[in-house]
């Protein structure tokens, strides 16, 4: 019989998973692991992982990885890419809480340098690993366990758009939100990673995709509520689209 699927070499056998089931961290980390190994970029790729649950991928991906706490990691990815080998390929892999909130500062300025490194964003509107607490993105009116009753505008401001706010910089080249609910929303997932790393192998500079996901367990449902709530809320707040490719 002709074999149509094997597992990534990117991620490390036996894959036993960690994540939550119904978690997209399962689908975006593969994603990510399968586009490196299509673009045979394996050998050369070096990952920095955030804080969170983004930290559960240190066991799975089969490539060199270093994590960077505390929301550095584009700080750590920008002293990597410039001491490295030229043809290495630097991305990092965080989390909204990581990344639009105790990194907010290491972001911008990566990104306003128009750092060459590539920014895989994995926002799921919540502080998953920590226990559900309120995120930069966290929908308004939605719940976390430091807002039992909701977000609430007048208390805790508006949920932050990384994507727009990033393309309000010069220098960033690639600005895509994707989303993982669907099949087609994977493959389009795929192809802004693929986008994001070859921009880098092109020396064309800083890329940035942002990859809408749930968190079944602290958003209190099943994987399928999740997602059913993602694309009745979250997807109307995140809009899906390309917001620049240079
Ligand atoms: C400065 C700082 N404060 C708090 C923490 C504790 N902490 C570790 S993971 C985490 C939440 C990360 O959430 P997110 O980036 O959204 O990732 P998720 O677990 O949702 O994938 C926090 C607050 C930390 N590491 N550093
Ligand atoms: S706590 Fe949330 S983000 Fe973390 S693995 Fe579970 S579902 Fe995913």
């Amino acid at each position: 019989m002709e074999k149509i699927y094997s597992r990534t070499k990117g991620l490390q056998a036996p894959f036993t998973g960690g994540f939550c089931p119904g978690c997209f961290h399962g689908v975006i980390s593969k994603s990510v692991a399968e586009v490196l190994e299509e673009m045979d970029l394996l050998d050369r790729a070096v990952c920095v992982i955030g804080v969170g649950c983004c930290c559960i991928c240190s066991r799975y991906f089969d490539f060199d990885k270093m994590n960077a706490p505390h929301g550095r990691a584009p700080a750590v990815a920008t002293g990597l890419k410039h001491g490295a080998p030229k043809d290495t390929v630097v991305f990092t892999y965080q989390g909204d809480g990581d990344l639009a909130s105790i990194g907010i500062a290491e972001i911008m300025y990566a990104a306003n340098r128009g750092e060459n490194i590539t920014i895989v964003f994995v926002n799921n509107s919540t502080y998953g690993m920590t226990g559900g607490q309120m995120a930069p993105t966290t929908l308004i009116g939605q719940k976390a366990t430091t807002s039992p009753y909701g977000r609430n505008v007048a208390e805790h401001g508006y949920p932050m758009h990384m994507c727009e706010v990033l393309n309000q910089l010069g220098a960033p080249v690639f600005i895509e939100r994707v989303s993982c609910d669907s099949p087609a929303g994977v493959l389009k997932a795929k192809k802004a990673l693929q986008k994001g790393f070859q921009n880098q192998l092109d020396g064309k500079g800083f890329s940035f995709i942002e990859l809408m996901s749930s968190c079944p367990t602290n958003w209190g449902m099943t994987p399928l509520e999740s997602v059913a709530f993602m694309r009745e809320h979250t997807l109307k707040e995140f809009e899906v689209k390309n917001f620049r490719d240079r």
